[in-house]
């Protein structure tokens, strides 16, 4: 092994080698030294290698404005990667996540639908990508049970299409495919924690559709040879979360509350447990997953659980709010118990004493799934990677920190907001 790690059998097993090998191979060594290439361009030939150096490893990202799309974006262009997403059309804009993006040299869009293979067909014959991030989703859990035939089009066979395009473009040799699986397969949990080898148990219509994904993917590896992996994601949140996954609600309800733009808010199962790790370390998984020798399925998580409500109380006492829960069930109130806000949000009345969080059966979902705990044991010993870089406080901090600006900065606009963040969900205002 020299000083930059380039190691001597590596390099004589490269010879005679196809050319995506080589260049997948190449392109992983990073900060390369001039001794290393001379060493390489006499092994390879000086051509090739000079090919290598102008040629970019090309990832195609569907689902590139999700929260998830866009912080794999960021990381992949970071890594010198030629970054192609594939937006829907809408009537209106819906790019905010990559906004920042759009512009630099290297990321591209493309429009395509999950539900219309011959857009996805298009896109990847077009750009010939070595890696696919399949992150396109119907991704709330609740809207699965009210556009159950939706969600299984684009969560159950939009997989397939994705699959079937990248036949269709003969880049089945080439091409290594992540496809954005969940821990809603666990669902009605068989066991806690929750591993690899865990049996599923889906509770949802999303779930049911994410399975078919799952197995979509594994028959795909198995019968056409190609490297085609899932990631079996425990809950992931940031800054960037939708305004209706439980964690952002909560955080923008905080922030809200502490500068008197509302009065309540209404959750659904307090008691409901997850395993919640920080979208941004959690893209690093994804790409790990795409640079390991073979292709395997992982489950990434951090080991850590909590419930609903202690993601609550730490969000509110980041903004000076302590709260006490008391009563059971839909009776379940969080009382402030102490209000120790900055001064410049503090109102002329405490909110001590008062109810701000209320059970709402408008949040209960048919079937809930409650208890989600991951073991990452596979993903640190394989992939070396760290489920805990960011701890359960840190999350929250950031997400209240990042929530305190927005509100400030909207004003009063935050106040007419509320209402339809807190309903959204059930496609009603109230
Ligand atoms: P997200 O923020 O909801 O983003 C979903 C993305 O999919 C958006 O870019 C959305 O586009 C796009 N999309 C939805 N339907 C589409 C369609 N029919 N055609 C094309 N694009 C479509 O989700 P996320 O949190 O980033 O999650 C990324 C993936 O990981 C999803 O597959 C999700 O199911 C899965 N997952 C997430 C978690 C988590 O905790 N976040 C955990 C496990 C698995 P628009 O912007 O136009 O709506
Ligand atoms: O719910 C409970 C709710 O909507 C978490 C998606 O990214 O992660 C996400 O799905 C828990 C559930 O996320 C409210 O009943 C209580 O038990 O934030 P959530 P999710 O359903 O876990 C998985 C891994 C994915 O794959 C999905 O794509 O919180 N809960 N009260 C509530 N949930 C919501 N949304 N709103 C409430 O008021």
């Amino acid at each position: 092994m020299n000083q930059k790690g380039i190691n001597q059998r590596e390099l004589a097993d490269m010879i005679g080698k196809d050319e995506t090998v080589i260049s997948r191979w190449f392109a992983g060594k990073v900060g390369i030294s001039r001794s290393s290439v001379e060493l390489l361009e006499k092994a390879l030939g000086e051509k090739l290698i000079k090919d290598k150096q102008h040629n970019m490893k090309k990832a195609l990202i569907t689902g590139v404005t999700g929260q998830d799309g866009s912080y794999l974006s960021e990381f992949l262009l970071e890594k010198g990667y030629e970054v192609h997403g594939v937006i829907r059309r809408n009537s209106s804009d819906h790019r905010e996540r990559i906004s920042h993006l759009e512009g630099t040299p290297h990321f591209h869009l493309h429009y395509g639908h999950m539900e219309d293979s011959m857009s996805l067909v298009k896109v990847v014959t077009m750009v010939r990508p070595d890696e696919i991030y399949n992150l396109a989703a119907q991704s709330h859990v609740q809207v699965s049970f009210d556009s159950p035939e939706f969600t299984a089009d684009v969560d159950a066979t939009g997989v397939l299409r994705v699959l079937e395009a990248v036949r269709a473009a003969g880049l089945e040799n080439t091409c290594r495919i992540y496809q954005a699986s969940t821990s809603e397969l666990y669902g009605k949990v068989e066991e806690v924690p929750q591993n690899e080898n865990t049996p599923f148990h889906p509770y949802s219509p999303y779930a049911v559709a994410k399975l078919y994904g799952y197995w979509i993917i594994r028959e795909y590896r198995e019968a056409y040879n190609m490297f085609c992996c899932s990631g079996i994601l425990f809950n992931h949140e940031s800054e960037r979360r939708g305004e209706t996954f439980v964690t952002r609600k909560i955080t923008l309800a905080a922030a809200r509350i502490a500068q008197g733009l509302q009065d309540c808010l209404y959750l659904g199962n307090l008691s409901s447990l997850r395993d919640w790790g920080y979208a941004k370390d959690y893209v690093e998984c994804m790409w790990l997953i795409l640079q390991n020798d073979k292709p395997e399925d992982f489950v990434i998580a951090t080991g850590v659980q909590h419930s609903v409500r202690e993601f609550a109380y730490y969000a509110f006492k980041h903004v000076g709010i302590e709260l006490e829960f008391k009563g059971k069930g839909l009776d379940e109130i969080g009382v402030c118990v102490s209000d120790n806000r900055h001064s410049v949000h503090k109102k002329d009345t405490s909110l001590v004493g008062k109810a701000l969080i209320k059970v709402s059966p408008d949040f209960y979902r048919p079937t809930d799934v409650v208890n989600l705990w991951g073991d990452p044991t596979k993903a640190k010993a394989k992939l070396g990677w760290n489920p805990n870089k960011t701890s359960f406080e840190e999350l929250v901090k950031i997400m209240v920190d990042s929530d305190m600006a927005k509100v400030a900065g909207e004003g009063a606009a935050a106040k007419v907001r509320t209402n339809l963040a807190e309903y959204l969900e059930k496609g009603i205002v109230k």
